[in-house]
Protein backbone atom coordinates (compact mmCIF):
# COMPACT_ATOMS: atom_id res chain seq x y z
CA UNK A 1 0.00 0.00 0.00
CA UNK A 2 2.44 2.14 0.82
CA UNK A 3 5.15 1.53 -1.71
CA UNK A 4 2.38 1.50 -4.19
CA UNK A 5 1.75 5.26 -3.40
CA UNK A 6 5.64 6.12 -3.61
CA UNK A 7 5.73 4.80 -6.95
CA UNK A 8 2.69 7.10 -7.73
CA UNK A 9 4.08 10.13 -6.51
CA UNK A 10 7.43 9.02 -8.32
CA UNK A 11 5.56 8.88 -11.47
CA UNK A 12 4.16 12.14 -11.01
CA UNK A 13 7.12 13.91 -10.16
CA UNK A 14 8.72 13.11 -13.24
CA UNK A 15 12.62 12.21 -14.36
CA UNK A 16 15.26 13.74 -12.61
CA UNK A 17 13.66 14.87 -9.40
CA UNK A 18 14.37 14.19 -6.05
CA UNK A 19 11.76 14.79 -3.02
CA UNK A 20 12.87 15.55 0.71
CA UNK A 21 9.62 15.00 2.95
CA UNK A 22 10.16 15.61 5.91
CA UNK A 23 8.44 13.79 9.40
CA UNK A 24 7.18 15.06 11.95
CA UNK A 25 9.46 15.32 15.70
CA UNK A 26 8.26 15.67 18.50
CA UNK A 27 6.41 18.93 20.10
CA UNK A 28 6.88 20.01 23.68
CA UNK A 29 3.81 20.08 25.97
CA UNK A 30 5.67 21.79 28.87
CA UNK A 31 9.45 21.75 30.55
CA UNK A 32 10.78 18.41 28.78
CA UNK A 33 7.40 16.54 28.27
CA UNK A 34 5.93 16.38 25.11
CA UNK A 35 2.68 15.80 23.32
CA UNK A 36 2.15 12.47 22.21
CA UNK A 37 3.70 11.61 18.86
CA UNK A 38 1.38 12.36 15.99
CA UNK A 39 3.30 11.39 12.75
CA UNK A 40 3.15 13.56 9.63
CA UNK A 41 -0.17 12.53 7.81
CA UNK A 42 1.77 12.96 4.15
CA UNK A 43 4.24 11.18 5.85
CA UNK A 44 2.57 8.55 7.41
CA UNK A 45 0.34 8.11 4.23
CA UNK A 46 3.68 7.54 2.10
CA UNK A 47 5.84 5.51 4.22
CA UNK A 48 3.73 4.05 7.70
CA UNK A 49 6.74 4.94 9.29
CA UNK A 50 5.58 5.93 12.37
CA UNK A 51 8.56 7.33 14.51
CA UNK A 52 9.51 11.16 15.44
CA UNK A 53 12.25 12.51 13.29
CA UNK A 54 12.58 10.91 10.36
CA UNK A 55 13.29 12.17 6.77
CA UNK A 56 11.95 10.13 3.32
CA UNK A 57 14.37 11.09 0.33
CA UNK A 58 12.91 9.36 -3.23
CA UNK A 59 14.33 10.09 -6.45
CA UNK A 60 14.00 9.57 -9.76
CA UNK A 61 16.98 10.74 -10.63
CA UNK A 62 18.87 8.39 -9.31
CA UNK A 63 19.21 4.80 -7.05
CA UNK A 64 18.10 4.06 -5.06
CA UNK A 65 15.14 5.57 -5.15
CA UNK A 66 14.15 5.16 -1.56
CA UNK A 67 16.14 6.07 1.31
CA UNK A 68 14.59 6.52 5.04
CA UNK A 69 16.93 8.82 7.26
CA UNK A 70 16.02 7.78 10.82
CA UNK A 71 16.67 8.22 14.75
CA UNK A 72 19.29 5.02 15.51
CA UNK A 73 18.58 2.26 17.89
CA UNK A 74 19.94 3.76 21.28
CA UNK A 75 19.32 1.03 24.29
CA UNK A 76 19.77 3.96 26.81
CA UNK A 77 17.27 6.73 24.94
CA UNK A 78 15.10 3.34 23.93
CA UNK A 79 14.64 2.54 27.95
CA UNK A 80 13.19 6.10 28.18
CA UNK A 81 11.14 6.78 25.12
CA UNK A 82 10.71 3.61 23.66
CA UNK A 83 11.40 0.93 20.95
CA UNK A 84 13.13 2.67 17.58
CA UNK A 85 13.56 0.65 14.28
CA UNK A 86 16.56 2.67 13.57
CA UNK A 87 18.34 1.98 10.50
CA UNK A 88 18.19 -1.48 10.43
CA UNK A 89 14.45 -1.52 10.51
CA UNK A 90 13.88 1.07 8.16
CA UNK A 91 15.36 -1.10 5.77
CA UNK A 92 13.74 -4.41 7.20
CA UNK A 93 10.68 -3.57 7.64
CA UNK A 94 9.59 -0.61 5.97
CA UNK A 95 10.95 -1.37 2.71
CA UNK A 96 13.89 1.57 2.28
CA UNK A 97 16.60 0.84 -0.36
CA UNK A 98 18.59 2.08 2.20
CA UNK A 99 18.82 4.12 5.35
CA UNK A 100 20.86 6.05 7.69
CA UNK A 101 21.31 7.79 10.63
CA UNK A 102 19.52 11.39 10.63
CA UNK A 103 22.30 13.11 11.73
CA UNK A 104 23.70 12.32 8.95
CA UNK A 105 20.81 13.98 6.88
CA UNK A 106 22.22 18.03 6.32
CA UNK A 107 25.70 16.67 5.65
CA UNK A 108 23.99 14.80 2.58
CA UNK A 109 21.59 16.92 1.34
CA UNK A 110 23.70 18.94 -0.93
CA UNK A 111 24.67 15.95 -2.91
CA UNK A 112 21.16 14.39 -2.75
CA UNK A 113 19.59 17.26 -4.71
CA UNK A 114 22.60 18.05 -7.17
CA UNK A 115 22.00 16.37 -9.55
CA UNK A 116 18.00 16.90 -9.62
CA UNK A 117 16.26 19.25 -12.06
CA UNK A 118 13.39 19.54 -9.94
CA UNK A 119 13.69 19.28 -5.82
CA UNK A 120 10.21 18.69 -4.58
CA UNK A 121 10.60 20.04 -1.03
CA UNK A 122 7.98 22.15 1.31
CA UNK A 123 8.92 24.76 2.20
CA UNK A 124 8.74 26.86 5.96
CA UNK A 125 8.97 23.30 7.94
CA UNK A 126 12.70 23.33 8.60
CA UNK A 127 14.82 26.32 8.10
CA UNK A 128 18.04 24.34 8.44
CA UNK A 129 16.51 22.29 5.72
CA UNK A 130 15.69 25.41 4.00
CA UNK A 131 18.54 27.33 3.94
CA UNK A 132 20.96 24.40 3.05
CA UNK A 133 18.46 23.33 -0.21
CA UNK A 134 18.73 26.96 -1.40
CA UNK A 135 22.55 27.33 -0.44
CA UNK A 136 23.10 24.33 -2.43
CA UNK A 137 21.28 25.85 -5.36
CA UNK A 138 23.37 28.69 -5.21
CA UNK A 139 26.08 26.94 -5.31
CA UNK A 140 25.44 24.97 -7.96
CA UNK A 141 24.46 27.82 -9.95
CA UNK A 142 27.94 30.11 -9.07
CA UNK A 143 29.97 26.51 -10.98
CA UNK A 144 27.44 26.93 -14.08
CA UNK A 145 30.45 28.11 -16.93
CA UNK A 146 31.90 24.61 -15.56
CA UNK A 147 28.99 23.11 -16.73
CA UNK A 148 27.22 22.53 -13.59
CA UNK A 149 23.29 22.82 -13.83
CA UNK A 150 21.20 23.66 -10.74
CA UNK A 151 18.18 22.78 -9.86
CA UNK A 152 15.36 24.83 -11.99
CA UNK A 153 13.07 24.68 -9.34
CA UNK A 154 11.54 24.25 -5.87
CA UNK A 155 8.15 22.45 -6.40
CA UNK A 156 5.78 21.71 -3.31
CA UNK A 157 5.27 17.70 -3.57
CA UNK A 158 1.34 18.55 -1.63
CA UNK A 159 0.04 19.49 -4.92
CA UNK A 160 0.34 16.09 -5.64
CA UNK A 161 0.15 13.92 -2.69
CA UNK A 162 -2.88 15.78 -2.00
CA UNK A 163 -4.79 14.74 -4.76
CA UNK A 164 -3.81 10.96 -4.27
CA UNK A 165 -5.17 11.51 -0.69
CA UNK A 166 -8.43 12.93 -2.03
CA UNK A 167 -9.89 9.95 -3.79
CA UNK A 168 -9.56 7.27 -0.81
CA UNK A 169 -8.40 3.68 -1.86
CA UNK A 170 -11.17 0.62 -0.32
CA UNK A 171 -8.48 -0.23 2.49
CA UNK A 172 -8.70 3.31 3.51
CA UNK A 173 -12.64 3.32 3.00
CA UNK A 174 -12.23 0.40 5.31
CA UNK A 175 -10.21 1.94 8.42
CA UNK A 176 -12.48 5.04 8.26
CA UNK A 177 -16.34 2.06 8.13
CA UNK A 178 -14.29 1.06 11.70
CA UNK A 179 -13.99 4.54 12.88
CA UNK A 180 -16.93 5.18 12.25
CA UNK A 181 -18.20 2.10 13.69
CA UNK A 182 -16.37 2.58 17.37
CA UNK A 183 -18.01 6.32 17.27
CA UNK A 184 -21.34 5.59 17.04
CA UNK A 185 -20.74 3.12 19.75
CA UNK A 186 -19.34 6.01 22.07
CA UNK A 187 -21.96 8.49 20.92
CA UNK A 188 -25.07 6.23 21.74
CA UNK A 189 -23.10 5.55 25.03
CA UNK A 190 -22.92 9.17 25.55
CA UNK A 191 -26.31 9.31 24.99
CA UNK A 192 -27.77 7.18 27.42
CA UNK A 193 -25.99 9.74 29.99
CA UNK A 194 -27.63 12.68 28.51
CA UNK A 195 -29.97 13.57 31.60
CA UNK A 196 -29.90 16.22 33.84
CA UNK A 197 -27.57 16.88 36.40
CA UNK A 198 -24.75 15.11 34.66
CA UNK A 199 -21.56 16.65 33.53
CA UNK A 200 -20.42 17.76 29.74
CA UNK A 201 -17.00 16.12 31.28
CA UNK A 202 -18.85 12.97 31.88
CA UNK A 203 -20.39 12.51 28.04
CA UNK A 204 -16.93 13.39 27.14
CA UNK A 205 -15.17 10.66 29.21
CA UNK A 206 -17.75 7.54 28.24
CA UNK A 207 -16.97 8.77 24.74
CA UNK A 208 -13.12 8.99 24.99
CA UNK A 209 -13.16 6.17 27.40
CA UNK A 210 -14.66 4.17 24.29
CA UNK A 211 -12.56 5.20 21.78
CA UNK A 212 -9.48 4.12 23.73
CA UNK A 213 -11.13 0.61 24.84
CA UNK A 214 -11.27 0.25 21.11
CA UNK A 215 -7.94 0.37 20.66
CA UNK A 216 -7.95 3.51 18.44
CA UNK A 217 -5.34 7.04 18.93
CA UNK A 218 -8.13 8.51 20.85
CA UNK A 219 -9.92 11.69 19.96
CA UNK A 220 -9.36 12.68 16.31
CA UNK A 221 -9.87 16.35 17.43
CA UNK A 222 -11.13 18.12 20.76
CA UNK A 223 -14.59 16.29 21.79
CA UNK A 224 -17.28 18.80 21.95
CA UNK A 225 -19.65 18.03 24.40
CA UNK A 226 -22.29 21.63 24.98
CA UNK A 227 -25.31 21.59 26.97
CA UNK A 228 -27.82 24.05 26.42
CA UNK A 229 -26.64 27.26 25.56
CA UNK A 230 -23.16 25.53 24.78
CA UNK A 231 -24.22 24.30 22.05
CA UNK A 232 -24.64 27.45 20.03
CA UNK A 233 -20.45 28.13 20.43
CA UNK A 234 -18.96 25.94 17.28
CA UNK A 235 -15.60 24.96 18.78
CA UNK A 236 -16.95 24.72 22.80
CA UNK A 237 -14.65 22.49 24.18
CA UNK A 238 -14.33 23.86 27.92
CA UNK A 239 -17.08 20.43 29.01
CA UNK A 240 -17.70 22.15 32.35
CA UNK A 241 -21.32 22.98 32.77
CA UNK A 242 -24.38 20.60 34.39
CA UNK A 243 -27.03 19.45 32.12
CA UNK A 244 -30.45 20.55 32.67
CA UNK A 245 -33.75 19.32 31.95
CA UNK A 246 -35.67 20.68 28.21
CA UNK A 247 -32.53 21.61 26.94
CA UNK A 248 -29.98 19.99 24.31
CA UNK A 249 -27.06 18.32 24.24
CA UNK A 250 -24.78 18.92 21.46
CA UNK A 251 -21.33 15.83 21.07
CA UNK A 252 -18.95 16.31 18.43
CA UNK A 253 -16.65 13.82 18.89
CA UNK A 254 -14.62 11.33 16.52
CA UNK A 255 -11.78 8.60 17.41
CA UNK A 256 -8.59 8.41 15.18
CA UNK A 257 -7.84 4.67 13.95
CA UNK A 258 -4.98 4.02 12.67
CA UNK A 259 -4.35 7.71 11.43
CA UNK A 260 -7.98 7.87 9.79
CA UNK A 261 -10.74 10.34 11.24
CA UNK A 262 -14.23 10.14 11.66
CA UNK A 263 -15.56 13.39 12.69
CA UNK A 264 -19.98 12.80 13.50
CA UNK A 265 -22.24 15.51 15.53
CA UNK A 266 -25.58 14.45 17.06
CA UNK A 267 -27.90 16.64 19.46
CA UNK A 268 -29.71 15.06 21.83
CA UNK A 269 -32.78 15.75 23.78
CA UNK A 270 -31.55 16.03 27.42
CA UNK A 271 -33.86 13.65 29.47
CA UNK A 272 -34.93 11.84 26.91
CA UNK A 273 -37.90 14.15 25.37
CA UNK A 274 -37.53 17.27 23.23
CA UNK A 275 -39.35 20.61 24.64
CA UNK A 276 -41.70 22.07 21.75
CA UNK A 277 -38.52 24.89 20.48
CA UNK A 278 -35.81 22.19 20.70
CA UNK A 279 -37.79 19.73 18.59
CA UNK A 280 -38.77 22.60 16.08
CA UNK A 281 -35.15 23.39 15.56
CA UNK A 282 -33.86 19.47 15.39
CA UNK A 283 -36.62 18.93 12.70
CA UNK A 284 -35.29 21.64 10.41
CA UNK A 285 -31.43 20.53 10.71
CA UNK A 286 -32.49 16.83 10.31
CA UNK A 287 -34.44 17.67 7.18
CA UNK A 288 -31.49 20.30 5.90
CA UNK A 289 -29.09 17.10 6.47
CA UNK A 290 -31.33 14.60 4.82
CA UNK A 291 -31.77 17.14 1.35
CA UNK A 292 -28.18 17.65 1.65
CA UNK A 293 -27.39 13.92 2.07
CA UNK A 294 -29.39 13.22 -1.09
CA UNK A 295 -26.99 15.28 -3.30
CA UNK A 296 -24.00 12.90 -2.25
CA UNK A 297 -23.71 11.66 -5.63
CA UNK A 298 -20.25 11.57 -8.26
CA UNK A 299 -20.97 14.17 -10.23
CA UNK A 300 -22.64 16.54 -7.27
CA UNK A 301 -20.28 19.23 -5.70
CA UNK A 302 -20.10 20.71 -2.21
CA UNK A 303 -21.79 23.20 -3.35
CA UNK A 304 -24.92 21.88 -4.30
CA UNK A 305 -24.66 19.84 -1.01
CA UNK A 306 -24.69 23.17 1.11
CA UNK A 307 -27.19 25.30 -1.00
CA UNK A 308 -29.44 22.48 -0.46
CA UNK A 309 -29.17 22.45 2.91
CA UNK A 310 -29.34 26.40 3.71
CA UNK A 311 -32.48 26.14 1.63
CA UNK A 312 -34.60 23.73 3.89
CA UNK A 313 -32.75 25.68 7.02
CA UNK A 314 -34.12 28.84 5.54
CA UNK A 315 -37.39 27.54 4.66
CA UNK A 316 -37.72 26.26 8.22
CA UNK A 317 -36.53 29.36 9.59
CA UNK A 318 -39.36 31.07 7.82
CA UNK A 319 -41.91 28.53 8.88
CA UNK A 320 -40.99 29.14 12.67
CA UNK A 321 -40.74 33.33 11.83
CA UNK A 322 -37.23 33.13 12.99
CA UNK A 323 -37.15 35.17 9.26
CA UNK A 324 -39.47 36.56 7.19
CA UNK A 325 -39.86 37.54 3.37
CA UNK A 326 -39.34 35.32 0.52
CA UNK A 327 -37.19 31.98 0.14
CA UNK A 328 -34.88 32.97 -2.90
CA UNK A 329 -34.10 36.67 -1.63
CA UNK A 330 -33.31 35.71 1.33
CA UNK A 331 -30.76 32.75 0.73
CA UNK A 332 -29.49 35.41 -2.12
CA UNK A 333 -29.04 37.87 0.64
CA UNK A 334 -27.93 35.33 2.94
CA UNK A 335 -30.21 36.26 5.74
CA UNK A 336 -29.31 32.57 7.20
CA UNK A 337 -25.81 33.77 8.45
CA UNK A 338 -26.71 34.28 12.05
CA UNK A 339 -28.21 31.56 12.30
CA UNK A 340 -25.85 29.16 9.94
CA UNK A 341 -22.63 30.19 9.63
CA UNK A 342 -20.65 27.82 8.46
CA UNK A 343 -20.62 25.62 5.37
CA UNK A 344 -21.45 21.60 5.16
CA UNK A 345 -18.92 19.70 4.26
CA UNK A 346 -14.83 19.09 4.22
CA UNK A 347 -13.24 16.56 3.29
CA UNK A 348 -12.14 13.38 5.80
CA UNK A 349 -9.14 11.54 6.15
CA UNK A 350 -5.90 11.31 8.00
CA UNK A 351 -6.92 14.86 8.41
CA UNK A 352 -10.06 15.87 9.97
CA UNK A 353 -10.25 18.50 7.48
CA UNK A 354 -8.60 17.01 5.08
CA UNK A 355 -6.16 18.33 2.43
CA UNK A 356 -7.29 18.24 -1.89
CA UNK A 357 -8.35 21.15 -3.27
CA UNK A 358 -12.18 22.16 -3.40
CA UNK A 359 -12.06 23.64 -6.74
CA UNK A 360 -10.68 22.96 -10.13
CA UNK A 361 -10.33 26.15 -12.82
CA UNK A 362 -12.46 28.21 -10.19
CA UNK A 363 -15.43 26.26 -10.01
CA UNK A 364 -16.52 23.59 -7.56
CA UNK A 365 -14.92 20.33 -8.55
CA UNK A 366 -17.57 17.57 -8.90
CA UNK A 367 -17.57 14.42 -6.85
CA UNK A 368 -16.10 11.22 -7.39
CA UNK A 369 -16.37 7.66 -6.00
CA UNK A 370 -14.06 7.43 -3.03
CA UNK A 371 -14.11 11.22 -1.95
CA UNK A 372 -14.95 11.10 1.66
CA UNK A 373 -16.85 14.22 3.09
CA UNK A 374 -18.88 15.46 6.14
CA UNK A 375 -22.60 16.19 5.95
CA UNK A 376 -23.35 18.66 8.85
CA UNK A 377 -25.48 21.81 8.68
CA UNK A 378 -26.60 23.44 12.01
CA UNK A 379 -28.97 26.27 13.30
CA UNK A 380 -27.42 28.23 16.37
CA UNK A 381 -29.29 30.69 18.05
CA UNK A 382 -26.98 32.79 20.08
CA UNK A 383 -28.31 33.86 24.05
CA UNK A 384 -27.39 37.34 22.20
CA UNK A 385 -29.65 36.95 19.24
CA UNK A 386 -31.93 39.88 19.91
CA UNK A 387 -33.71 39.16 16.48
CA UNK A 388 -34.71 35.59 17.81
CA UNK A 389 -38.42 34.68 19.64
CA UNK A 390 -36.89 34.18 23.30
CA UNK A 391 -38.26 30.75 23.26
CA UNK A 392 -35.68 29.97 20.78
CA UNK A 393 -32.53 31.33 22.12
CA UNK A 394 -30.00 29.69 23.09
CA UNK A 395 -30.72 26.43 21.33
CA UNK A 396 -27.96 25.01 18.97
CA UNK A 397 -28.39 21.96 16.92
CA UNK A 398 -25.42 20.22 14.75
CA UNK A 399 -26.19 17.02 12.58
CA UNK A 400 -22.94 15.48 11.01
CA UNK A 401 -22.46 12.29 9.80
CA UNK A 402 -19.32 11.00 7.25
CA UNK A 403 -20.22 9.78 3.85
CA UNK A 404 -17.65 8.18 1.02
CA UNK A 405 -18.96 8.83 -2.21
CA UNK A 406 -19.44 5.29 -4.58
CA UNK A 407 -20.79 4.95 -7.99
CA UNK A 408 -23.86 4.86 -7.68
CA UNK A 409 -24.13 7.51 -4.78
CA UNK A 410 -22.81 8.04 -1.26
CA UNK A 411 -22.08 5.30 1.74
CA UNK A 412 -22.85 6.92 5.42
CA UNK A 413 -20.41 5.44 7.59
CA UNK A 414 -22.15 6.77 10.83
CA UNK A 415 -25.64 5.72 9.63
CA UNK A 416 -25.32 3.59 12.90
CA UNK A 417 -25.91 6.43 15.12
CA UNK A 418 -29.71 7.31 15.07
CA UNK A 419 -30.74 10.73 13.62
CA UNK A 420 -34.53 10.72 13.76
CA UNK A 421 -35.84 12.82 16.29
CA UNK A 422 -37.96 9.91 17.98
CA UNK A 423 -35.36 7.93 18.10
CA UNK A 424 -33.11 9.87 20.29
CA UNK A 425 -35.75 10.05 22.50
CA UNK A 426 -35.87 6.20 22.56
CA UNK A 427 -31.84 6.06 23.05
CA UNK A 428 -31.25 8.67 25.88
CA UNK A 429 -34.35 7.09 27.44
CA UNK A 430 -32.62 3.45 27.29
CA UNK A 431 -30.51 3.47 30.44
MN1 LIG B 1 -16.77 18.27 10.82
Amino acid sequence: MFAERRHKLLDAMGPDAVAILLGQTLVSRSNDTDYPFRQDSDFWYLTGFDHPGAIAVLRTDADPTYTLYVEPRDPAAETWTGYRPGIEGAVADYAADEAYERSKFLGDLPHLIEKARHVHHVLGRDSRVDECITQTIEELRRRSRQGVSPPEAIIDPRGIVHEMRLIKEPAEIDIMRRAAAISAEAHKAAARLAHPGAYEYELQAVIEYTFRRRGTRGAAYSTIVGGGSNGTILHYVTNQAKLSDRELVLIDAGCELEGYASDVTRTYPIGGRFAGPGRAIYEVVFEAQQAALDQCNPGSTIAKIHDAAVRRIVEGLLELKLLSGDVDTLIAEEKHRPFYMHGTSHWLGLDVHDVGSYRTDGDPRPLEPGMCLTVEPGIYIAESNDAADLRYRGIGVRIEDDVVITPDGHENLTEAIPRAPDELEALVSDR
